[in-house]
């Protein structure tokens, strides 16, 4: 275990759900502690998520992840490098994976130059998607020593960064550390996603779309959950080191749908199905072993229907957030046939 205290902190893709989400939870639990988002406000991105957070705590920077000169004048004098920038939708990645190779490939390889010339400790956000997918039926779960084995070209793109981030530790001695989280859910998801579309989708009188049968198996976490085991890895991590993060959450997609229908007044069986996802991974599955025993992290989120709940009044409250993308997204799923 490490013991490393930052107080200077560079959070790329800060302004993105899991990012913003994380920005708001050092801001509220470690007042010691400055942050500075670089965010390239793409799509997915929305200053609206780091709005009304002190000033002096919180610094914003617009740009590009792969943008070497503004890194170099960005990076120097902080104490740690959170990478969250990434992209980061399974569909868009079927139908255009060449931002995802720009900015997740490039991008981590660009702060990993960055990190290494100015010595910055570093933290690659990950997900469990690396490993593949699991049989419904498989007793394992994903730990830190399964191999490799990604499905799709955005889990790709995300095991390439991850190799990167691994090389230049062993080769440079970089300090970094990999966290592998499963699905989140919470507060400023973007409506593309499972859980904020269907949320929305009910709000707007449209039915609910389920891929294919609906039985594929995520393993949802709350996204706090998600930003104090980051800070956990963050501050005592062994340099060089993987750790899962995963709350035991496993559950497949009709039944997260029907309780989203369920709690929000409505038929359970009011939905559609839609045309599947090709290459859709059928399960994933964390055992968070490893971070629970060696660095005490817990999740503290584990009612799953409460957490939901919130997240149904937090979109149900936020609709000037969300109302200006939707139509927009809902006409592109339309496209596809989903
Ligand atoms: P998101 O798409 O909501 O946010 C991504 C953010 O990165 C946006 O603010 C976007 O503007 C910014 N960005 C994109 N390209 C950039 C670039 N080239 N330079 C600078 N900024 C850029 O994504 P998210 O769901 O918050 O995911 C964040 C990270 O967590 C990703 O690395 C993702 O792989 C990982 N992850 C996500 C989940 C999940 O359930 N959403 C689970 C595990 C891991
Ligand atoms: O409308 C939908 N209907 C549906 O049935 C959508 C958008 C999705 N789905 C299914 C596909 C998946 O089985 O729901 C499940 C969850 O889909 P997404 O929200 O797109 O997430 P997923 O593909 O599992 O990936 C997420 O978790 C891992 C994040 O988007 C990734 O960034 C993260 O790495």
């Amino acid at each position: 275990m490490t013991d490393f205290h930052p107080k200077n902190i560079l959070v790329t893709g800060g302004c993105g759900f899991i990012g913003s989400n994380f920005v708001h939870y050092v801001v509220n639990n470690h007042p010691d502690v400055h942050i500075t988002v670089l965010d390239a406000l793409t799509y997915a991105g929305n200053l609206a998520n780091i709005a009304g957070l002190p000033k002096d705590r919180v610094e914003f920077v617009y740009g590009n992840i792969c943008d070497v000169d503004l890194l170099e004048q960005v990076v120097p004098g902080h104490d740690a490098i959170v990478n969250y920038a990434a992209e980061s939708h399974n569909d868009n990645a079927i139908a255009d994976p060449n931002p995802f190779l720009h900015t997740n490939v490039e991008g981590t390889y660009r702060l990993l130059q960055e990190a290494r010339k100015h010595d910055i400790r570093f933290h690659h956000i990950s997900t469990d998607e690396v490993y593949g997918d699991l049989a419904l039926d498989d007793p394992h779960k994903f730990t830190e020593h399964t191999p490799y084995n990604p499905s799709s070209p955005y889990s790709s793109t995300k095991a390439a960064s991850d190799m990167l981030v691994r090389a230049w530790h062993r080769t440079y001695g970089l300090r970094t550390t990999i966290s592998n989280c499963s699905n989140n859910y919470g507060p400023y998801q973007h409506v593309e996603k499972f859980i904020p579309r269907q949320i929305t989708n009910i709000l707007e009188g449209i039915r609910p779309k389920l891929y294919g049968a609906g039985l594929n198996v995520r393993d949802w976490i709350h996204t706090e959950d998600h930003s104090r085991a980051v800070w956990t890895i963050l501050t005592k991590g062994e340099y060089g080191q993987t750790y899962l993060i995963g709350a035991n959450g496993e559950k497949n997609n009709i039944t997260v749908l029907r309780e989203i229908l369920k709690l929000m007044g409505k038929d359970p069986d009011d939905f559609e199905h839609v045309k599947d996802r090709p290459g859709h991974d059928r399960r994933y599955a964390i055992d968070a072993t490893k971070l629970r025993t060696q660095l005490g992290w817990e999740p503290i989120h584990n009612d799953f229907e409460e957490g939901l709940k919130q997240t149904i009044d937090w979109y149900t409250q936020h609709q000037d957030w969300w109302k200006p993308v939707k139509d927009a997204v809902e006409q592109r799923y339309a496209e596809q046939g989903q």
